[in-house]
């Protein structure tokens, strides 16, 4: 399968507050070269540049105000005469006001975000569309005919909502590609995220809506992260009602309990009958991740991308987390490898 891929993506390297201080992050520059030197080494298939998209392709999903913080965030946060990450430090939560932009970029980094896991630095926004425009050009080569395509997209995308980011995301990637699809022709689209958190940004994006159908599976968000999405009754309001189906699972989750939950979801898919599918390719579902807490092992993403493939529906990967760098290569080519095996 062919993979897209954007060396911009080393422009963004952050920190997040880990232990209560501020270290590299666990979203870092060699998670994304690790998985291109894995697609290399097998020999997966070609591997090109992203294409240049514009800018109306992200303002599709997210809002245009959105999108412009983006863009000046890290000039407006340097003109202060900082020079360090910018992250934000207050949230406007229940009862407070919503309805009012800020003016200073400390103001709007908070309005903005959903948590303190998305700095923003000098490289952020180049590397940051660069990601949005891997996925894009993964989703036109599946639109004209490739049943597989991966998307080695950095940073991921399935936490950034409408209007905020978090969670190492900023422009969600899977929904753009997503937009994208339907924009070209499609009547339907289905999204299957597989990263071991919620895809709440995907979720928020979708929600009223009946052309994309979300479904994800992940850590119960009563116990792990975005603890404030991914729950059984989240299915979706208005025409989006029934087109929203979580799969929250219990920490220490091993393949038999999961490949049951997967199957459900898959069936869910196909009775949608979607043009297409994105899958939001999460490997931090590995029983060594860092920071999450499933049993998965590099064979089971074999029999992941089997399962997947049984689907038959024309397919992009869409790269989002994984954080244990030295097999993160191993786990997202074992799904794609898992999928060629059987989609010829
Ligand atoms: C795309 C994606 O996978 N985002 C994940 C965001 C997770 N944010 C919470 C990170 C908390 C890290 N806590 C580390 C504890 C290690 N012992
Ligand atoms: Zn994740």
């Amino acid at each position: 399968m062919l993979t897209i891929f954007s060396s911009n993506h080393r422009l963004h390297h952050g920190s997040e507050l880990k232990d209560g201080s501020l270290k590299p992050s666990f979203e870092n520059p060699q998670r994304a070269d690790t998985v291109l030197a894995r697609v290399r080494s097998e020999r997966l298939g070609h591997i090109i540049a992203q294409e240049h998209y514009d800018r109306s392709n992200y303002v599709a999903v997210h809002s245009e105000r959105y999108v412009s913080f983006l863009e000046n965030a890290w000039q407006e946060w340097a003109a202060t005469g900082r020079t360090h990450d910018a992250l934000p430090l207050v949230w406007p939560v229940r009862d407070l006001a919503i309805d009012h932009e800020p003016g200073f970029i400390d103001g709007k980094l908070g309005f903005y975000a959903m948590d303190a896991g998305a700095p923003i630095t000098p490289g952020t926004w180049e590397a940051v569309r660069s990601s949005a425009d891997v996925a894009l050009t993964g989703a036109e080569h599946v639109i004209d005919g490739a049943k597989g395509a991966f998307a080695l997209c950095r940073p991921p995308g399935h936490h950034a909502a409408r209007e905020y980011m978090g969670g190492y995301c900023y422009l969600n990637n899977a929904a753009i590609a997503a937009e994208r699809c339907l924009s070209r022709g499609a009547e339907r689209v289905a999204i299957l995220d597989v990263d071991f958190h919620h895809g709440n940004g995907t979720q928020n994006i979708f929600y009223e809506r009946s052309d994309v159908f979300f479904t994800s599976l992940h850590g119960d968000p009563s116990v792990s992260y975005p603890y404030f999405a991914g729950f059984t009754n989240e299915t979706g309001v208005g025409a989006g009602a029934g087109y929203n189906a979580n799969y929250p699972l219990p920490p220490g989750t091993q393949w038999d309990t999961y490949s049951i939950a997967l199957a459900n979801a898959l069936r869910r898919v196909q009775a949608y009958k979607p043009d297409f599918l994105i899958i939001s390719l999460g490997v931090d579902t590995f029983e060594h991740d860092p920071i999450s807490h499933f049993r998965l092992t590099s064979d089971n993403f074999i029999q992941m991308g089997e399962a997947i493939a049984k689907a038959e529906i024309a397919t992009l990967f869409v790269m989002e987390g994984g954080y244990m760098v030295d097999e993160i290569g191993i786990n997202a080519v074992n799904v794609l490898q898992g999928y060629d095996s059987l989609v010829r």
